[in-house]
């Protein structure tokens, strides 16, 4: 990431128009925001940033230099930057995998005839999910089969000696090369458990063996943690099918009361979501004065309640702030994850509560009303009520809600873009995999993750997104990434028409779907590799994740959780291209093992391209070596797609 100077105009801080506006408004009304918080964070530190700082004893801090190459206990470099970098991954395994505890435990009340107000929405979700656990279905009640499925999943979490079973789901030969490589994993707990033990002070020193591990450790975010939270959210909640919404802070409503959810757990937003059209609450917000409820969200909770309902999406990550200052906002409800700290303090100067409703994830200014998930209705009717209350506290004089939001369609499960794909009576990647073969599409790019303070927000993400679907590359999203596109409008079909290469836009015109997929929040990053495992089984485009001409990207990551995922990326056979590098400058050996090494090992690496474009080429190039060695890169191909295009040229 360029280094930035030390203030930038708004236009240069944000790229799209409505967080331009509302950042400008910010400055001129003293709200601190991340976007001034990153000026007073300058120069931040060259030992945080090559992970040679260490704080794992108190012997330290130790920071290693050409004069002090070592720390008190003799750890060196390589030691210390895998040390730091495996306990990222073991943060973002933990905080996935946590996301899926909590559901899977729901899942286990429901199936006892605990569930409050949760039932097993997706019966035939839940009968697939146990087909492929190898659970009895047939003739069986659901709970009982959801009693079933719950407690395999449970054991995801708590397997001690037998890895775990969601790694069956992944192709054979990756399953080989995972067993070859001694980084099955077993239950996600003791994985994240064993990373705080071999990186205290005085255990694993080997670098080589901490990286393996942090692989170890992200399989079984990825294909376990992340994997069971999808499923689960799928059996609960439904099964997420093309929907139509609209994205931006301009869906905040000028004559309704603004409820913003925000962070990631669906439990207590599917609650709100049904409230927030219950007559009671209507005629409540009526009676108040105001036209009705607005329901919007922010990170992933918004994506959860997205693909689901088509609920509209206020903005991602770094507008959670910006949504506060357009003083239109009565109430922001918080679980978990991504959650400024700066909330309240950005609250303090409007009239939004901030209400925190998980006992872990708690803010000093907060009000907190920790989420009962047995009454959950009526706690999500009593929030409501809670912020129509707050409708008469909006000061006319703060609002200024931008005249921005893009129409988009989302909800892209896998089963849905089978059917999308494959039409009525067989859902199939068929005609995928052969748009791959034949060239019209000349692969599958998976973009990912955050947006950060450090660079212009949304840039890189947009930027990229724009140049590859031109190459005819289609383009997966999940997490803050895919509200980019969604702010950007290219998650329409119609973006297809206008943006696309003639082989992409062929696909997508055919089918009806956009060339963008918006696959959910970061746990459905789970997905992604489904979805590129049903590649591989439909045939013709080798026999593992490596093969398939598929890359993934994280242009403008800032979480822990994107370590992990870029982790179990590479380490299932997908390429993974990061916008700016890990912390791990500071060791020749471990850069040279995670952008080099692990090639040959998983037949995959991460690759650094701080620039959009030199993106581009490196995708390209990567997916062209792919498809090269499937022997689908003919030459004849390219020419039919040439001529076509220079047919296009001459209309
Ligand atoms: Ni993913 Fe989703 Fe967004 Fe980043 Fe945060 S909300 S879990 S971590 S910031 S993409
Ligand atoms: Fe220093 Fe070693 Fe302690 Fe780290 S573990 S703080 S390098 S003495």
């Amino acid at each position: 990431m360029e280094k930035q100077p030390a203030t930038r105009a708004p236009q240069d801080r944000a790229w799209d128009a409505a967080s331009v506006q509302i950042i400008g408004k910010a400055e001129r009304e003293g709200a601190d925001t991340c976007f001034s918080r990153m000026d007073t964070q300058q120069n931040q530190c060259g030992f945080g940033k090559g992970g040679i700082c260490c704080r794992i004893c108190y012997m330290g801090p130790c920071r290693i230099t050409a004069k002090a190459p070592r720390g008190v206990c003799g750890a060196d470099a390589d030691t210390i930057v895998a040390r730091n970098y495996l306990r990222e991954v073991a943060g973002g395994t933990a905080a996935h995998s946590d996301h899926g505890r909590h559901l899977v435990l729901l899942l286990k009340k429901v199936a006892q005839g605990h569930g409050g107000s949760y039932q097993i929405k997706d019966e035939s979700a839940l009968r697939d999910a146990a087909r492929k656990y190898g659970i009895e279905e047939c003739d069986r009640d659901a709970k009982d089969v959801a009693n079933d499925l719950a407690d395999i999943f449970v054991k995801e979490f708590t397997s001690q000696e037998e890895p775990v079973r969601t790694l069956q789901l992944a192709p054979l030969k990756r399953q080989g090369i995972w067993k070859q490589h001694g980084i099955e994993p077993q239950g996600i707990d003791r994985m994240v458990v064993e990373c705080m033990h071999r990186s205290t002070m005085g255990v694993d020193h080997d670098y080589r063996n901490i990286l393996m591990h942090a692989f170890r450790t992200s399989l079984a975010d990825g294909w376990a943690g992340s994997r069971v939270a999808s499923i689960t959210s799928d059996i609960l909640f439904g099964t997420p099918a093309p929907v139509r919404s609209r994205a931006n802070l301009g869906v905040l409503g000028a004559r309704t009361v603004n409820v913003i959810v925000h962070g990631h757990e669906p439990a207590l937003s599917e609650m709100l979501t049904a409230a927030s059209s219950d007559p009671e609450i209507l005629d409540y917000a009526k009676a108040a004065g105001a036209a009705g409820v607005t329901l919007a969200g922010i990170c992933c909770t918004a994506n959860e309640i997205l693909i689901r309902h088509g609920i509209s999406v206020a903005g991602n990550f770094l507008q959670q702030e910006l949504a506060i200052i357009t003083g239109a906002v009565e109430m922001m409800i918080t679980d978990v994850q991504c959650c400024m700290a700066s909330l309240p303090k950005v609250a303090s100067a409007y009239h939004t509560q901030i209400v925190s409703t998980s006992d872990i994830a708690k803010t000093i200014g907060a009000d907190h009303d920790a989420f009962d998930e047995e009454h959950a209705y009526d706690n999500a009717k009593k929030l409501l009520k809670r912020a129509i209350d707050n409708y008469k506290n909006r000061d006319p004089r703060k609002v200024a809600i931008p005249d921005a939001s893009k129409p988009l369609v989302a909800g892209f499960s896998v089963a849905a873009i089978k059917y999308m794909l494959g039409g009525t009576f067989r859902g199939s990647f068929r005609p995928l995999n052969d748009a791959i073969i034949a060239g019209r599409i000349k692969g599958v790019v998976g973009i990912v993750g955050c947006s950060n303070p450090k660079s212009k927000v949304d840039h890189y993400t947009n930027t990229l997104t724009a140049e590859l679907l031109k190459r005819n590359i289609l383009v997966l999203k999940t997490g803050c990434a895919a509200i980019a596109s969604g702010k950007e409008g290219l998650l329409t079909p119609e973006a297809a028409l206008q943006m696309a290469g003639p082989g992409l836009k062929e696909v997508c015109e055919a089918v009806g779907m956009p060339p963008v997929l918006h696959m959910g929040s970061c746990v459905d990053n789970a997905r992604i590799l489904e979805a590129a495992t049903e590649v591989v089984m439909e045939g013709g485009l080798g026999d593992d994740l490596s093969d398939v001409p598929a890359v993934g990207v994280a242009p403008e990551w800032m979480s822990e959780k994107a370590v992990a995922i870029g982790c179990y990326f590479v380490a299932s056979g997908v390429d993974v291209i990061l916008g700016h590098p890990f912390r791990i400058s500071g060791s020749a050996n471990v850069t040279q093992f995670l952008n080099e090494e692990t090639r040959s090992l998983f037949g995959a690496s991460f690759h650094v391209c701080p620039d959009p474009n030199e993106a581009v080429a490196k995708i390209v190039e990567l997916l062209d070596r792919r498809r090269e060695k499937l022997g689908i890169n003919k030459k004849a191909q390219r020419k039919a797609l040439d001529m076509k295009d220079r047919r296009a040229l001459n209309v």
